[in-house]
């Protein structure tokens, strides 16, 4: 097919065309430049579709608050981190922000990384006493020449922009620690019943994607673990030109595949979001069978809002704000054994 039959099969009246960065240039060449990859699938983006939002999980009031500053207009990073803020809020979450659960030795430590659509990013690990700390990753990009700040050094950095000191070890978490005390085995595993990190996507009324994600980790960690969550590339990924993909789950596996930037580059070489997602899964199970123990989760949206996700085991939803409607999606699985 030759480029002009390629564009005009793929447009549409007020819809626009998006393919990858190279096919995108080519749309916009001359003659005389090298015809598109014809292996990459057109991809059509209607913006009445957006704005859109979703989350990992069930968090309903996240999402909706995200998708509520979408149908505002706020841009997608502070939309997402708008979103993320109610579950670091939220002292019942034991995973996330305020009331997570602690490491072995009763500090609550908080993880969390942002990606906006122009390719920067930031990133916080390891920090005690912050509550927003998305916020601060975002402050992290805009007000240092870094990407990544932990420790003390984020902490001393968030004082420096106005965060105030807060405890985040709940009178529940510290009771949950307590009683985990009395029997205190190592097991170093995110299964489906203790995990709930909140990973966002959105994308704006320009159609611009960028995406946030905060946990306080894994419960009872060893002291000094950092897991996925505020790696970029693991935990989120985006790329204005593609998508974007976000993790949730036991981080050490996420880690060692780098899933969400796989789950981008794969959509960026044309597999559909539930494809990339699918696959991303498929790199992790098809190691050995320790997948049985931990369970893993991927969502994933691409340029034109299509939404994909996909888990190891039975039992994980995402939420998808769209035209004011927001909804629990169920999320199929690879362990069907
Ligand atoms: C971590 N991926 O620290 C996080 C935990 C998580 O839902 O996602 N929990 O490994």
């Amino acid at each position: 097919m030759n480029r002009r039959k390629f564009i005009k099969n793929a447009s549409l009246t007020g819809v626009g065309l998006s393919v990858s960065s190279s096919a995108l240039s080519c749309a916009n060449s001359t003659e005389s430049k090298p015809e598109q990859d014809e292996t990459k699938t057109a991809m059509i983006i209607d913006k009445t579709k957006f704005p859109k939002a979703i989350c990992t999980w069930g968090f309903v009031s996240a999402n909706a608050k995200a998708g509520e500053e979408l149908a505002k207009g706020t841009k997608a990073l502070d939309a997402a981190i708008a979103g993320v803020a109610v579950e670091e809020e939220n002292i019942k979450n034991t995973t996330v922000g305020k009331g997570g659960a602690p490491d072995r030795e009763g500090n609550v430590t908080l993880d969390a990384c942002v990606m906006d659509s122009n390719g920067d990013c930031g990133a916080v690990l390891y920090v005690e006493n912050i509550t927003n700390v998305a916020a601060l990753a975002k402050k992290v990009m805009e007000d240092t020449p870094h990407v990544i700040l932990a420790g003390n050094g984020a902490e001393e950095f968030a004082y420096s922009q106005g965060f105030k000191k807060e405890k985040l070890l709940t009178e529940a978490s510290e009771k949950a620690w307590e009683k985990w005390k009395e029997s205190p085995e190592y097991k170093p595993i995110i299964n489906i019943e203790n995990h709930d990190t909140i990973g966002m996507l959105c994308i704006d009324k320009d159609g611009d994607i960028a995406g946030a994600c905060t946990t306080s980790g894994l419960s009872y960690k060893m002291k000094g673990r950092v897991g996925d969550s505020p790696i970029i590339g693991s935990g989120l990924f985006i790329d204005n030109e593609v998508g974007g993909a976000v993790a949730t789950g036991m981080g050490e596996e996420v880690l060692k595949t780098v899933g969400s930037f796989l789950i981008v580059e794969l959509m960026r070489n044309g597999m559909s979001p539930q494809k990339a997602c699918e696959e991303a899964i498929g790199r992790i199970v098809s190691k050995n069978d320790r997948y049985k123990d931990f369970q893993i989760a991927y969502i994933a949206m691409n340029k034109a809002g299509d939404i994909g996700s996909y888990c190891i085991h039975k039992g994980f939803t995402y939420m998808k704000y769209e035209n004011a409607t927001n909804e629990n999606v169920k999320v199929d699985f690879f362990n069907k054994a």
